[in-house]
Order: structure tokens, then sequence, then C-alpha cells
């Protein structure tokens, strides 16, 4: 990336646990709250959540948002 200031960056994880929509906006709401989040796309059927953040997330971070909303990364 050599076309822009910016320092996006999108990191892809497993979440354990989640089997509905319900599930989904939990996990995307409690990730979405950490400062610097930009998207978070949720893969039901394959229990994988794409961050999209201004800088690279701590995963003590992501683990603790996940937890937060119930479940905790695989
Ligand atoms: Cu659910």
């Amino acid at each position: 990336m050599t076309t822009t200031t910016t320092t996006e960056t999108t990191a892809d994880f497993r979440v354990a646990g989640m089997t509905c929509g319900h599930c989904v906006r939990a996990v995307t709401t409690e990730i979405g709250a950490i400062p610097g989040v930009e998207a978070v796309a949720v893969d039901l059927a394959a229990g994988r959540v794409q961050v999209t953040s201004t800088h690279p997330l701590d995963e003590a971070d992501l683990a603790a948002a996940v937890h937060e909303a119930g479940y905790d990364l695989a």
C-alpha cells in the first residue's frame, strides 16, 4: 500500500459459538465499539470475523470484546 496515507488494517479471526443472526449482531456491536474499528464483517457459517480498523488491534481487546458479547475467540 503506497497510495494511501492511512494504515488501515484488516484482521481475520475465528469466533466460537455463534449460531444465529442475534449472535452476529452482538459480536458486531461489541467489536465495533473498540476504538479504531471501522467495519466488522461476520461470516456466521464459517465462524469467522473480519475486522477493518485504522490501526492494528490488540488481540486482547478483540478477545475482551468477543467475550463481552458472550463468545470466545476460537
Ligand atoms: Cu444466536
